[in-house]
């Protein structure tokens, strides 16, 4: 298709977003240069958290589809069977921190000022004020957006992604990307179902093409209901993680 062009599929008018390709090179020079520098920093946490034997989830979901909610109820689970530590990432309030808070965890809010996305430096500068001494995994929520966390690499294990029913099933279809580099996906809000058009086994087949390794759970974040396989799978991890680090409990 010719540069800048209008497609017409099926009737509809569909326009390639392309910048010029002095602008694209400039762009794609500077993002590559974040993104270098960013991987650098992931890769010095990651070290950081394997000698330590520290677990770290990558949570990552659009505005209120229950991130903060699925973090407290495996607080709740999980805070007498593993040591857990909390990074919240907002842009700019410290509520979910507060929620946090409040079950005794050790949590630390990173406020991004507009940012969209968490990145490896503030995830290295929140651990300085938080002591990851004895920590068994590291739960770090990310800014409410399906797009933008999905690049930058915060050292973690794993990317946890929380899509919630009332968001519609097209979201994996719609942010690939995301959705194709998570190893494990909540399909949270289970409870509202019977309230929208949701096609659960599409979406389904769809994550399982995406990642065929992906885990995938079905979870009602307020009461807890499912959070007990999400619970069993991260207790694995973290021996696993424990383990590989030679540390016996
Ligand atoms: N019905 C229902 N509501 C839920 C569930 N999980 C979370 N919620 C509600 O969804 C709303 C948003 O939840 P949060 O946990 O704050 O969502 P979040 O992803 O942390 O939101 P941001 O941090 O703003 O991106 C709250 O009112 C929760 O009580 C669930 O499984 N079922
Ligand atoms: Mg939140």
């Amino acid at each position: 298709m010719p540069k800048g062009a209008l497609a017409r599929a099926e009737g509809i008018v569909v326009q390639w977003g392309q910048a010029l390709e002095e602008e694209k090179a400039v762009e794609i020079n500077l993002q590559a240069n974040v993104l270098g520098a960013n991987a650098a920093i992931a890769q010095g946490l990651r070290e950081e958290f394997a000698r330590r034997g520290v677990y770290s989830i990558n949570l990552i979901s659009s505005p209120g589809a229950g991130k903060t909610t699925v973090v407290e109820r495996l607080c709740a689970l999980l805070k007498d069977k593993v040591r857990l530590a909390v990074i919240e990432g907002d842009i700019t309030t410290s509520l979910d921190a507060e929620r946090v808070a409040r079950y005794g965890i050790p949590v630390h809010q990173i406020n991004t000022f507009g940012g969209c996305h968490l990145d490896a430096r503030m995830v290295e500068r929140a651990l300085q004020s938080l002591d990851l001494e004895g920590t068994q995994l590291l739960l770090v929520e990310n800014v409410g957006n399906l797009v933008c966390p999905a690049d930058f690499d915060l050292g973690e294990d794993a990317k946890m992604v929380v899509l919630s029913i009332p968001e519609g099933d097209d979201k994996p279809a719609k942010y690939p990307a995301t959705f194709r580099r998570a190893a494990a996906v909540l399909l949270n809000k289970i409870d509202l179902l019977p309230y929208f058009r949701f096609d659960l086994a599409r979406v389904k087949r769809e994550l399982v093409a995406m990642n065929p390794q992906q885990r995938l759970f079905e979870t009602v974040a307020t009461t807890g209901q499912g959070m007990d396989a999400v619970v069993a799978w991260l207790v694995d991890e973290v021996q696993r993680k424990q383990k590989a680090a030679g540390i016996t409990r």
